[in-house]
């Protein structure tokens, strides 16, 4: 990359439309609209101390999770910037238990739909932990009219795209069109994504596992025993590895693709299907990581490839370089639940 050439989002987006299959210049007007409202909430985030925005809303999710006032904050303003674009005929967010229909009866019905989980991870925000944004964005099936639920549960190898925001020590937007993953740095002194991470590689072997090992007791037999496999000593393969893991799975993914590594969220106790959700955590991140070179399973299969049946539906999530992916499914394999 020609280092001293400063290649905004949208000069990115307009220079690559050409090899878009879909619409000249929908995915463009799309992308630009995500930027936008990362943007705001990035700015939201920023002065979350000063502001009265942080803390509960006092409700509690579709998830029985409690909600921010952040959460809802980021909802209302990707779903504004959905709205003002016409691309998006629907949205699925974490924060609402039903599908949205958005732009319908116009004109030129938008011919997307975006998943997405507006805000991951902000019960970090009270204690300023990076959090983020995730979304994927398909075709609509049915073609005209208030979008249905079969627009939704597509499989995730029908996303055109897909990226998340960081909002972290600097905040990045990181997509990927199916044409490899870039990410785009806001320089806050020009308010523009700046392409930073050209052509994304998710690094084949890691020496990091993120999983929340307090839930050790729960885990599959699989999972104890990969585990312990990355905390064995065995210089060989550069062992022990690097425990890392800040319950943002944003930050975790993106550290771990940039690193190398393995993110795990297994099937619990508390969460017998896993936690993380397959349209707008698990489906946007796999086709990152995929584009990347990684790879994402439920612990056996490929993600995007698993059927979806409601547009909440949890699924165990493996996420990492594929050469530690293999090791932990072999443990999967070899040690199955009785
Ligand atoms: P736990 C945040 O709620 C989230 O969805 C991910 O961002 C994160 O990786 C995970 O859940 C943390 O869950 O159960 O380890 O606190």
């Amino acid at each position: 990359m020609d280092v001293n050439r400063v290649v905004t989002l949208d000069q990115f987006i307009v220079e690559r439309q050409s090899h878009f299959p879909y619409g000249k210049g929908d995915l463009t007007r799309l992308l630009s609209d995500i930027a936008v409202a990362g943007k705001i909430v990035n700015r939201e985030i920023n002065q979350a101390g000063l502001v009265d925005i942080l803390g509960e809303a006092g409700e509690l999710n579709v998830q029985g999770e409690s909600v921010k006032k952040l959460d809802l904050y980021a909802n209302e303003q990707f779903i504004a910037a959905f709205k003002a674009g016409g691309e998006i005929s629907g949205v699925v967010s974490e924060e609402d238990e039903f599908l949205t229909p958005l732009n319908t009866g116009l004109s030129k019905d938008g011919q997307y739909v975006i998943t997405m989980d507006p805000l991951d991870g902000s019960s970090n925000i009270d204690v300023n932990v990076s959090v983020g944004t995730i979304f994927s964005i398909y075709r609509r099936v049915t073609k005209h009219g208030d979008v249905q639920l079969e627009d939704f549960l597509q499989k995730g190898t029908e996303q055109v795209a897909a990226g998340y925001l960081i909002y972290g020590s600097s905040t990045m937007l990181v997509y990927t069109t199916g044409r490899g993953v870039n990410g785009f740095t806001l320089d806050p002194t020009l308010g523009e994504f700046c392409l930073s991470h050209p052509e994304m590689k998710y690094p084949e072997d890691g020496t990091t596992y993120s999983i929340n090992e307090g839930n050790y007791s729960h885990f599959p037999n699989g999972v104890k025993k990969y585990i312990k496999y990355c905390q064995e000593r065995d210089p060989a393969t550069n062992r022990p590895y690097g425990s890392r893991y800040i319950g943002s799975l944003v930050a975790d993914f993106h550290r771990n693709m940039i690193n190398g590594g393995i993110y795990i969220y297994p099937n619990t106790e508390t969460n017998p299907n896993g936690k993380l959700r397959l349209l707008y955590e698990c489906n946007p991140l796999a086709f990152i990581a995929e584009q990347a070179g990684g790879v994402a399973t439920d612990g056996k299969n490929r993600i995007m490839e698993i059927e979806p049946t409601k547009i909440h539906m949890r699924v165990p999530y493996f996420a990492g370089s594929k050469n530690m992916i293999k090791v932990a499914h072999d443990f999967m394999e070899e040690f199955p639940e009785e």
